[in-house]
């Protein structure tokens, strides 16, 4: 009786086997960067080496954080594997490390994930396998205790179980995983910084990023894409705490599919994706500029770091966005312009009148990223409170607001390597918002005429290039 039970169950072993030819270690990548699809049309015996890694990185320009990581990155490696795989995974955790970790893969049919079977010492390396039963985009993270810790500190990252036939080709497939950070100091406050415990039990995150740090997909780390390309973003979230309203400035998604899972809704603006939880979205790009990623609960965006780029170069297709086409006074019919003709409603007559109106035109056009007090943010958006660079010099400064920014630039001794697009102002906007800005934050009280800006082309500026 016990001899059968026994050949049953290697048979059942061997049966489970069948289906596997061969063996790969699996290629990993770090963010932004996503694996190659998987070409081979059988199921194979996939090594997985995933080592982890305690190390002090940037997590905003100046502020140093000591991370938990997957691989070195937060989010962790990205793992890509077929459905019907069989995965040995080896975790190994760096014997300098102070910590025992583990791992949960949600992508993994067995208790905890495989944390019960991956709990690794420092100096140690633990492995166990699984087959990969469900196709779909999963998240992994450590689970050792305190697990919202763990998680706080960067560890999490995605795996890829690709459906048994692929999936669709694309030109372009990138990597965002957005993470909720504590610290103890304030959002951009210099130094390293300790977690805190506190604010995370409180869900009162100081920062909310994108891969790990603020401006990680700014300026040069931005994502590129050309004009007629389709790109697909594996974008996941590893909380610990919030849920991300997940959006791009400027695209819609063609196709979403929700959570990780097989099935895709079509035309979304903006998708939730939960702590834990992943989406693979697609999109085509039609026209060239600067696309932003945010949360779109929109303070995180601005003021706690979640904001990403995708620039996209090719030809203008002036039918799918024409651009601003004009800008003419708007004046209603009736009350007040009977009385005050246009003339002297839009043109500032005394500095004053400019400063006024200037703020205006700041306050809508400026202030989403050089803040309301032109402080800016570190890493993302330079300040234009007490500028040096600024203050240097006027005409540049027309350039800037009339025709946009990009290249390294130096304000205060802080680099930036972001871009701030063309607005498309008039002169006379131009004009009221340099004198609001050049009168107000300790700056150098320069006037700007509108006949300075208009003999200036709308042409961007590009540094050190
Ligand atoms: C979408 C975000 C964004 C908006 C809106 C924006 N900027 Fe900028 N601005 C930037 C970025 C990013 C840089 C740095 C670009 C680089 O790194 O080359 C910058 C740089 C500058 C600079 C030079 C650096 C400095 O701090 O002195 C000035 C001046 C400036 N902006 C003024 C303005 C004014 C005035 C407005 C509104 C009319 C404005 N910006 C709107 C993002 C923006
Ligand atoms: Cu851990």
């Amino acid at each position: 009786m016990k001899k059968l039970a026994i050949s049953v169950l290697v048979l059942a072993s061997l049966s489970a086997r069948a289906d596997i030819k061969g063996e790969e270690v699996a290629k990993l990548t770090s963010p932004p960067e996503v694996p190659p699809p998987i070409v081979r049309s059988f199921n194979t015996k996939v090594i997985v080496k995933l080592e982890v890694i305690e190390k002090k990185m940037q997590i905003a320009e100046g502020v140093n954080y000591t991370f938990w990581t997957f691989g070195g990155t937060v989010p962790g490696s990205f793992v890509r594997i077929k459905e019907g795989d069989l995965v040995e995974f080896h975790l190994r955790n760096h014997p300098s490390n102070k910590m025992p970790h583990n791992i949960d893969l949600h992508a993994v049919t067995g208790p905890g994930g495989g944390a019960a079977s991956s709990f690794t010492s420092p100096g140690h390396e633990t492995t166990f396998s699984f087959k990969a039963l469900n196709p779909g985009l999963f998240v992994y993270h450590c689970a050792t205790a305190p697990v919202g810790m763990h998680i706080g500190n960067g560890m999490y990252g995605l795996i890829l179980v690709e459906p048994k036939d692929g999936l669709a080709k694309v030109e372009r497939e990138y990597y965002v995983m957005q993470g909720d950070f504590y610290t103890k100091g304030k959002y951009g406050e210099q130094g390293t910084q300790p977690f805190s415990m506190e604010k995370a039990i409180d869900e009162k995150p100081t920062y909310v990023l994108f891969n790990g740090a603020v401006g990680s997909l700014n300026g040069d780390k931005a994502l590129s894409a050309k004009v007629g390309e389709t790109v697909r973003l594996f974008v996941g979230n590893g909380g610990p705490n919030l849920i991300s309203s997940f959006h791009i400035i400027g695209e819609i998604f063609d196709k979403v599919y929700q959570e990780g899972g097989a099935s895709f809704t079509k035309n979304v603006q903006t998708t939730l994706i939960p702590a834990g939880g992943a989406a693979m979205v697609e999109f085509k790009v039609d026209v060239p500029g600067t696309y932003i990623l945010v949360d779109h609960s929109i303070f995180r965006t601005f003021n706690k770091g979640s904001l990403g780029m995708m620039k996209v170069t090719g030809d203008e297709d002036k039918i799918v966005y024409s651009g601003k086409i004009s800008d003419q006074v708007y004046l209603p019919e009736g009350g007040a312009i009977q009385e005050t003709p246009a003339a002297q409603v839009a043109v500032a007559k005394t500095v004053d009148d400019q400063i006024r109106m200037g703020k205006a035109v700041f306050t809508q056009n400026c202030a989403a990223c050089h803040q309301p007090t032109g402080v800016g943010i570190p890493g993302a958006f330079p300040p234009l409170a007490g500028s040096d660079f600024l203050n240097a010099d006027k005409t540049r400064a027309i350039h800037i607001v009339k025709g946009g920014l990009s290249g390294e630039v130096t304000v205060n001794g802080n680099k930036f390597n972001g871009v701030m697009p063309a607005l498309g102002l008039s002169d006379n906007d131009v004009a009221n918002v340099l004198t609001y800005v050049y009168s107000s934050w300790g700056n150098s009280k320069k006037i700007v005429k509108p006949s300075e800006s208009k003999g200036i082309k709308p042409e961007p500026v590009k540094l050190g290039q």
